[in-house]
């Protein structure tokens, strides 16, 4: 060994290579792996977890969850807080361990958001296999449930000998730390490699910092946004999640007030310009406002600002109508922005956004224009005060009503998770965001699961908050483990529960396509009809959530409610609000969703929700 090498496992590596990563942007220095996330077994113990014993310490802490698919979501949350600035490492075992992160992995490579993943892999060497786990192809050796990573990452690795480390950690770190690549890594760790040495070089563990570039718009694509915006009678914003991550919530508010163009916001742009901003017409699409939607159908050029346009986003391809349409979209990744035949900006929204703006100067929207989107917005106020505040004699609260309530108690430093369920489309709509980070919704992938170990990453990134994760029964029963973990960690978080026994959002689809219901309440099997027809099963989800170390309060009332949430803030454990809420209670819409109804059926209301669906279809349209 020389003095400029360094004798370590490759394990040992990684963890003296992660420990000093950084990201670098606008001048302030961000470290890009926060620490390690594991669940051990005998594909990663004695490798990995040996190594973070010996070398992890303060740069690179260990942090253990309850479950592979949940360490992976708190990791995405955590780098969603932090604006993508920062995640953590999840390291499992090499077979249910590993693939238990493959839905995380997704997870975050829908969402652009970076996460490294260290699975351990089976024998490289291939003299004990089949080893435990192994999952075995007659037709190639070279094959393992790893495998699985590859279409969920954006970059895919595994690490044969040691020294493949030297070129493949300097890559994975290109591609998380840049938002046009951010997603999943993956370095699938054979557990024979991780535990054999190498004389790494020195400098190899010297600090790296991955600077990451304002991208500006080329000349000629920003003349040429500039006169179209110029040109066109109603131009409309789309501020999606790109808004938030590249910080220029003070660069989009600065152009809207200079232009007056109306904005209208997807789910993960949600508080880039607070609700109350007069020209903020709120969330737009399957999901959208009154006035948001309303003003869109007729925009003439809409100017996309990093957003994927999902089906939410665009009402499937319905919510423009305007038949000349055109749009403009600005976003760091190329893919993105060439959606919807749209003049493609590569560029980073803030940089972008202050160059149109000097770009556009003296150019402000039409008098006859600005009072229409005026009396949208006054329309959606009173239409929106009357959702929330359901007229009804007794009973149980409704979801609007829950929705209402959470947003009155939650102040500018409070931050709402959820992801799957009715409540992601009830928020979107009726949540008013007083400030951008008070609202974070998964719904790139709309992952069951997400809200309570993403609320965890939230309060992991942003200590000083006040976090809330915002689930359904469904999602709660499908992943509620890291309730421990915020004990354990003493991150407090509060989860605050919607029971309406069931998948009642997918109830309520089944039923608006004809359908009587089936397979989406959590009912008790019926001796006479042999189907789950039976009473509503009962859960005690409070005793629940006790007997994970959480303090659990109940709610099923207005005052209830407001008790129990100033309960709650007092508390310095981990809280679960649980609250019954009226299942069949739904809340308008104000656009589509393409969600095919059988052509072929014995249910006669199908046959007609068939024919409706047809209908709606005419209206898909095709941009490019
Ligand atoms: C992991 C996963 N499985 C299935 C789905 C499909 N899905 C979307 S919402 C939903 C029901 C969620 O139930 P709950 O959390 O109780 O919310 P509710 O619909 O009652 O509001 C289902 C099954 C999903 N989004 N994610
Ligand atoms: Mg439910």
């Amino acid at each position: 060994m020389s003095a400029s090498t360094r004798r370590l496992t490759a394990a040992g590596a990684i963890v003296e290579f992660l420990k000093r990563q950084y990201v670098e942007r606008d001048g302030a220095r961000h470290r890009l792996v926060n620490g390690v996330f594991g669940i051990f077994g005998h594909g990663n113990v004695t490798g990995l977890g040996q190594a973070l014993d010996d070398y992890g310490g303060d740069d690179l802490p260990y942090h253990q969850p309850k479950n592979e698919q949940a360490m992976v979501h708190t990791a995405v949350a955590f780098a969603k807080a932090r604006r993508g600035l920062g995640t953590f490492a999840c390291t499992s075992s090499v077979g249910p361990g590993a693939t238990n992160m493959v839905t995380g992995a997704a997870t975050a490579t829908i969402n652009r958001l970076p996460v490294l993943l260290l699975p351990g892999d089976i024998f490289a060497n291939r003299l004990p296999a089949p080893v435990l786990q192994q999952l075995e192809s007659p037709a190639s050796m070279d094959v393992s449930v790893n495998d699985c990573f590859r279409p969920v990452s954006r970059y895919w690795d595994r690490i044969n000998r040691p020294e493949q480390l030297l070129a493949a950690l300097p890559e994975a770190m290109r591609v998380m730390a840049d938002p046009a690549t951010a997603g999943a890594v993956t370095l699938a760790l054979p557990e024979d490699v991780q535990a054999e040495a190498f004389d790494y070089p020195r400098h190899f563990f010297e600090e790296r910092v991955y600077r990451i570039p304002r991208r500006r718009a080329d000349r000629e694509g920003l003349a040429t946004a500039a006169e179209m915006i110029r040109r066109a009678r109603r131009p409309f914003i789309v501020a999606g999640g790109g808004v938030y991550y590249s910080d220029a919530e003070p660069a989009l508010r600065a152009f809207v007030e200079k232009t007056h163009v109306p904005v209208g916001v997807t789910q993960a742009g949600k508080g880039v310009l607070p609700d109350a901003h007069p020209y903020c017409l709120g969330a737009l699409g399957t999901t959208g406002t009154l006035a948001a939607n309303r003003i869109a159908q007729s925009a003439d050029l809409v100017l996309v600002l990093g957003s994927r346009l999902s089906d939410f986003t665009t009402a499937s391809k319905t919510q423009f109508q305007d038949p000349a349409v055109r749009f403009v979209s600005v976003n760091v990744n190329a893919y993105d922005a060439h959606k919807h035949g749209a003049l493609p900006i590569v560029g980073d929204a803030r940089a972008v956004l202050e160059d149109l703006g000097t770009a556009l100067s003296g150019y402000r929207i039409a008098d006859e224009y600005e009072r229409e989107i005026r009396s949208a917005r006054e329309e959606w106020e009173r239409v929106h005060r009357e959702i929330v505040h359901p007229q009804r004699e007794g009973g149980l609260l409704h979801q609007a009503e829950v929705i209402r309530i959470l947003n009155e108690h939650v102040d500018e430093n409070g931050t709402v998770v959820h992801a799957a369920g009715g409540l992601p489309g009830d928020l979107h709509k009726l949540w008013r965001s007083k400030a951008s980070g008070d609202y974070h919704s998964e719904y790139g992938y709309s992952c069951m699961g997400y809200e309570i170990a993403g609320a965890l990453g939230v309060k992991m990134a942003r200590p000083e908050r006040d976090v809330y994760a915002f689930v359904g029964d469904g999602s709660y029963l499908m992943l509620n483990h890291e309730i421990v973990t915020s004990v354990q960690e003493g991150r407090k978080i509060t989860v605050v529960l919607n029971d309406n026994h069931g998948y009642q959002c997918i109830h309520g689809l089944q039923r608006s396509c004809g359908s009587h219901g089936f397979g989406n309440e959590f009912r008790l099997r019926d001796a006479s009809t042999g189907r789950l027809t039976g009473e509503p099963v009962e859960v005690d989800y409070v005793a629940n959530a006790r007997s994970l170390g959480a303090v659990a309060l109940c709610a099923d009332s207005e005052e209830g409610l407001v008790r129990a949430l100033a309960e709650a803030r007092q508390q310095d454990r981990t809280c679960l609000i649980y609250v019954p809420v009226e299942p069949r209670a739904s809340i308008p819409g104000f656009s589509w969703w393409d969600v095919p109804v059988a052509a072929e059926t014995e249910t006669k209301e199908v046959r007609q929700a068939r024919k409706a669906y047809d209908e709606a279809r005419k209206k898909e349209r095709f941009y490019y």
